[in-house]
């Protein structure tokens, strides 16, 4: 028998859940409706009535909303319920453009919770558990999620936030910290500080961790369980839909659990807008199906991962997604080449590098550019130039073969790019500037 929180939900058969999810995308529907005048514009625009929304077979008849739309209905007029019902916002960082802020009702936080602790148990969490949480709290929705999640199976709960990585290090060995919840790039970080403090993971009572809220490779995964000791499990999520738990990992760790129950999930050609069959990459949409206060519809996350409804050993019958591979908006075209940062990740960490790198983007003389900076570690520390250039020509080369595209490699002083404390940012684009 598996560690499940709702075990009702997470094995049902999928005629149950097919069942739920029509049920309640009828009701959700006809909820907007009446009390969103956007979204009513939007469908009446579109010439669909509520009355045409019989099943999630009627899904695709619905109009998409993106960010933009957040932006334009800016800061309330997306809010479904009076004000006085709502009892949190979260928001993003809002680095490009306006910010976006989402709004909860008491119950849209106690689902919300009841899925981040699905997440907990997934990973193996009973009440027995210390839970570190290192994600940021506040406007940010990590620290809360968790939080929530874990409170709600019952663990010892740790609102360290992120950042003061020492002090990170000294209540994860006083307090016998079994979980840690954080960005995969700071617990890079951790265990970096771990190391560099003279303890080694056999020093910790960690066994997993919840990493996400950016993207990470399979070779980071490798690196993190390696210098922690744990096993370390993705976490899925987004301000607009509630915030982590939207889908989870369990031990099997190939792919992330949708919580169908209250997140629909549809795979699109980000081009066309045309829905994509089961297995297909494209871009990820949810329809919120639960949510009262800021239920989102047909929602384009801009992630890009396809589903699997493979059956997965822990026992759970819930659709699973794929690591995102990145979003569509951080992909790079350089020279006409579509690239991931998460693609050169993987080279790096293939050739024993460390997760330090920076990737800067530029155009000079009308032609595109791409740098990598990446750090020396120990291992490979040479002191003579001609190695370094050696070096630098293999990874070039390794990259290459990846990418299609030539890169100019650095490699350079240990220490010397700067670390995450929560999302990581990997690339420096100079040609927006223009
Ligand atoms: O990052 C929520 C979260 C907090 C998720 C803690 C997981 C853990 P936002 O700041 O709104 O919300 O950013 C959402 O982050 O659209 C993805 O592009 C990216 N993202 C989130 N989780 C993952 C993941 C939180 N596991 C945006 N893998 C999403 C890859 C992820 N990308």
């Amino acid at each position: 028998m598996g560690n499940y929180y709702q075990p009702e939900i997470e094995c049902a058969s999928r005629e149950t859940i097919k069942a739920l999810q029509d049920e309640r995308l009828v009701a959700q529907i006809k909820h907007v409706y009446a009390n969103v005048p956007y979204y009513r514009n939007l469908m009446d625009e579109k010439g669909v009535k509520p009355e045409d929304i019989s099943s999630t077979d009627d899904l695709h008849k619905l109009p998409f909303i993106s960010k933009n739309d957040l932006r334009d209905a800016y800061p309330y007029g997306m809010l479904a319920v009076p004000k006085s019902e709502t009892v949190r916002i979260h928001s993003t960082s809002g680095t490009t453009g306006k910010r976006v802020a989402a709004f909860y009702t008491q119950h849209d936080i106690d689902l919300w919770y009841d899925c981040c602790a699905r997440a907990i148990m997934a990973v193996g969490g009973t009440k027995d558990d210390v839970v570190q949480v290192c994600y940021g709290y506040g406007l940010f929705t990590g620290g809360a999620g968790l939080d929530g999640g874990s409170h709600r199976v019952g663990c010892l709960t740790l609102p360290m936030s992120s950042g003061n990585t020492e002090r990170q290090i000294q209540f994860m060995l006083d307090f016998q910290s079994t979980i840690i919840c954080c960005t995969p790039s700071y617990a890079a970080y951790i265990a970096e500080t771990l190391k560099e403090m003279g303890y080694t993971a056999d020093d910790l009572h960690l066994k997993a961790g919840i990493f996400g809220a950016e993207p990470w490779t399979q070779e980071m995964r490798r690196d993190i369980e390696k210098s922690l000791g744990i096993k370390a499990h993705d976490i899925y999520g987004l301000t607009e839909i509630s915030g982590p738990g939207v889908s989870f990992e369990c031990e099997d760790q190939s792919g992330m659990h949708i919580n169908e129950d209250h997140f629909i999930a549809e795979i699109i050609n980000p081009e066309t807008g045309e829905v994509l069959p089961e297995g297909e990459v494209g871009e990820l949409v949810f329809t919120c199906i639960t949510k009262e206060a800021f239920p989102m519809i047909r929602y384009r996350t801009r992630d890009i991962c396809r589903l699997s409804r493979e059956k997965c050993s822990c026992g759970r019958t819930l659709i699973k997604m794929a690591k995102p591979m990145g979003r569509s908006d951080d992909m790079l075209i350089i020279r006409g080449v579509n690239v991931f940062p998460s693609q050169i990740e993987t080279v790096l960490l293939e050739q024993g590098y460390t997760p330090n790198y920076q990737i800067v983007v530029d155009r000079v003389n009308n032609t595109d550019t791409l740098d990598i900076n990446v750090e020396l570690t120990v291992e490979l520390f040479s002191d003579k130039v001609k190695d370094i250039s050696a070096k630098e020509k293999e990874l070039a080369a390794a990259i290459k073969v990846m990418l299609g595209i030539n890169p100019k490699v650095h490699i350079v002083a240990p220490k010397s790019i700067t670390r995450s404390e929560g999302k990581a940012v990997r690339v420096v684009d100079k040609r927006k500037l223009y």
